[in-house]
């Protein structure tokens, strides 16, 4: 393994070795358990300042060169009663404990009276996405954990009045491995310790966990137990085709590990519109007798594209009110449109618990409705929050700032403006923020209109189906493929036996992501397939259980201290697993470094603070690099640490 030390080696200690042993075995001088967290964070840094980043830019605007203020925590805190606080000691002293939330309720009590204490509750309950869906729609996922962190003890002191925060889940476990080389689970651990009051939420695809495809039924079991023990409560579980047997999947899962069950209906097309029958009332009232029946805790109406328009939200909620009324039901929406504020108002009048808000600098666009906005319009009204508007403004400040820092992902490069045209393509709110950002990659301006109309055309072409991670990436890859392939839909079924189609949409047509309402559009479904086997029922029923022992076993043959949530994470994300144990094996904490250097490096000459762990802190400063490489074609960049003289060889890849 490449991690092995040239004084562990056998051979080499017992000396029965000649030279050559040593040009065939360079591994083994790489020293990379000995090297300190500090010379691996150094070579990380000379590789962004020889290489470029290491995580790829989406477009060309830098972070911004900006350090955002903490808000402080408030002193009014620290004086009220200890009674309603939560009795934490820790080293701080018992004054900067946070109140006590609706967490307290959960885990004192368990999930039931957590959902009567919702139910109870007077005025509207937010759920803050802050934390995950906003920046996965807005930044393409990409807000990391050392930002996440700083703003944290605020949120808990100021806004323990939050019935949950999400901040984990959906496309945020990808991101962090793939993109951030940052551990999902150390996040979550970090956030909770920060944050003892707040319920956590997480975005769970059902039967696909956080991935894209399902899943043996024991990695979403061993998925679930695991986030429990490392801090979350409760589960939004949705299914992307509203098929029942993953949804109960996703939701026995949840269960069985304690968590509070929130399943989901996802939420397309449109209930006030007589001209639209697929998904009419009828079928969302069957869908929630379903899930009351399959003992979820919290109803969720999942409207991932934002179509649910005020009349249908108040048609739909009070339907489910009159007919379940202790059932807490919690709202989820995107504001492409513009009219989320309008649509949250009316769910909330029809008898909706809590609706889904995102700080206001952190929404808006295909990002959640603006929580200052939602607060002030309910302030004196018997719905009223009780939140405080100057302490959302003081945490809005540090997301306007702290978002500039993301300026290369930033959804607003190309997107100026909701579009209400989302009523037509039905596109969820993440990927059309994705399909803008191709488009304009491509250099094609017109080509993500031409997307948009052939996304419209592609879901009808697969059977009008629910478009929510991953079957909208289905639809979404039909489109691109149409719009590529100048295919208008009569084409595309004219010509279905000879076009070789996205992998995607054959395996969708196989049944591997499940069956979708209505069932399969034929005859199209025959001509793509023709005698491809086809998977009938639910696709996990069918996988043989997951072997995480030899998983393990297989990892720490590669790798040092492999953990069970390592080995969790490579369940789901095999290579990208592998790639991130191999990053940190040889670049140490990266997540500790602040966001500007993390992704483009210092500037030569530039001083700036590492804290590795609480009371390690590093100084660095950059002095230079050389400008010749050596014979190997290295290039020196030559640090102070700590105020010592250190410099690293960086390969230049130019
Ligand atoms: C996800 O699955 O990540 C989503 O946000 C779906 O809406
Ligand atoms: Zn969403």
């Amino acid at each position: 393994p490449f991690l092995l030390n040239v004084l562990e080696n056998q051979k080499f200690l017992n000396g029965s070795v000649d030279t050559y042993f040593i040009d065939e075995n360079p591994q083994l001088f790489q020293f990379l358990t000995s090297q300190n967290r500090a010379q691996k964070l150094l070579n990380y840094i000379g590789q962004v300042l020889v290489n470029g980043p290491t995580t790829p830019l989406a477009t060309n605007v830098k972070p911004a060169d900006t350090t955002p203020n903490i808000p402080a925590v408030s002193e009014a805190y620290l004086t009220q009663a200890t009674s309603t606080y939560i009795s934490v000691t820790s080293e701080e002293g018992p004054n900067v404990q946070p109140p006590k939330g609706f967490r307290q309720i959960y885990k004192e009590q368990g999930p039931e009276a957590f959902a009567k204490a919702v139910r109870a509750h007077k005025g509207l309950l937010l759920m803050d996405t802050t934390f995950r869906d906003a920046h996965q729609s807005l930044l393409a996922t990409r807000v990391r954990t050392h930002d996440l962190l700083k703003v944290s003890p605020y949120v808990a002191h100021n806004f323990s009045n939050l019935y949950s925060m999400e901040n984990w889940g959906g496309a945020t476990f990808d991101v962090a491995l793939r993109f951030l080389h940052e551990c999902p689970w150390d996040r979550l651990a970090e956030m909770r310790k920060l944050i003892p009051n707040i319920p956590f939420q997480m975005l769970l695809r059902g039967a696909n966990a956080v991935g894209y495809t399902n899943y043996p039924d024991n990695v979403v079991e061993k998925f679930c137990e695991l986030s429990v023990q490392t801090g979350m409560d409760i589960f939004r579980v949705f299914d992307s085709l509203n098929y029942l047997p993953n949804l109960i999947l996703g939701m026995e899962a949840a269960g069985k590990a304690g968590g509070i069950v929130e399943a989901a209906i996802s939420y397309s097309g449109d209930v006030s519109n007589p001209n639209k029958k697929k998904y009419d009332l009828k079928y969302y009232m069957k869908l929630t007798e379903e899930l009351v029946k399959a003992g979820t805790h919290v109803l969720a109406i999942k409207d991932m594209a934002g179509l649910l328009r005020p009349t249908a939200a108040k048609m739909l909620v009070s339907a489910i009110r009159d007919k379940y009324p202790d059932l807490p039901i919690h709202i989820h929406t995107h504001d492409t449109s513009g009219n989320g504020v309008a649509s949250m108002l009316a769910c909330a009048e029809a008898g909706a618990d809590v609706v889904d808000v995102a700080v206001d600098s952190m929404s808006g666009l295909t990002s959640q409705p603006s929580m200052g906005a939602i607060v002030s319009a309910l302030e004196g009204t018997p719905l009223d929050t009780k939140f405080n508007l100057p302490a959302i403004s003081d945490y809005s400040a540090y997301w306007e700032q702290t978002r500039t820092l993301y300026g290369p992902f930033e959804c607003t490069t190309t997107m100026k403006s909701g579009n209400a045209d989302v009523y037509n393509n039905e596109i969820p709110g993440g990927q059309y923020t994705n399909l803008q950002f191709q488009a304009y990659s491509l250099g094609l301006g017109d080509f993500f209109e031409d997307v948009k109309k052939a996304y419209a055309e592609a879901n009808i072409l697969l059977g009008d189906i629910i478009k929510v991670t991953p079957s909208s990436k289905v639809v979404g890859d039909l489109a691109q493929f149409m719009v590529q392939n100048k295919l208008k839909a009569q084409d595309v079924l004219d010509k279905a036996e000879e076009l070789s189609f996205p992998k995607s949409v054959v395996e969708y047509l196989q049944g591997h992501i499940g069956q979708p309402y209505g069932g399969f559009p034929e005859p199209l479904r025959a001509k793509v397939l023709k005698d491809m086997p086809r998977l009938e029922g639910r696709p996990g029923a069918s996988m043989k259980p997951f072997d995480f022992p030899k998983l393990k076993e297989e990892l720490s043959q590669i790798f040092d201290k492999v953990t069970d949530k390592d080995v969790m994470s490579a369940a789901l994300y095999p290579q990208v697993t592998k790639d991130y144990l191999k990053f940190t094996a040889e670049y140490g904490p990266v997540d500790k470094l602040d966001t500007r250097v993390f992704l483009v490096g210092p500037k030569v000459g530039e001083e700036f603070e590492v804290t590795i762990e609480k009371g390690k802190t590093l100084g660095v400063k950059t002095l230079a690099m050389a400008e010749d490489l050596t014979e190997n074609g290295e290039r020196e960049v030559f640090f102070e640490l700590n105020g010592t003289l250190r410099s690293v060889f960086i390969k230049d890849n130019e």
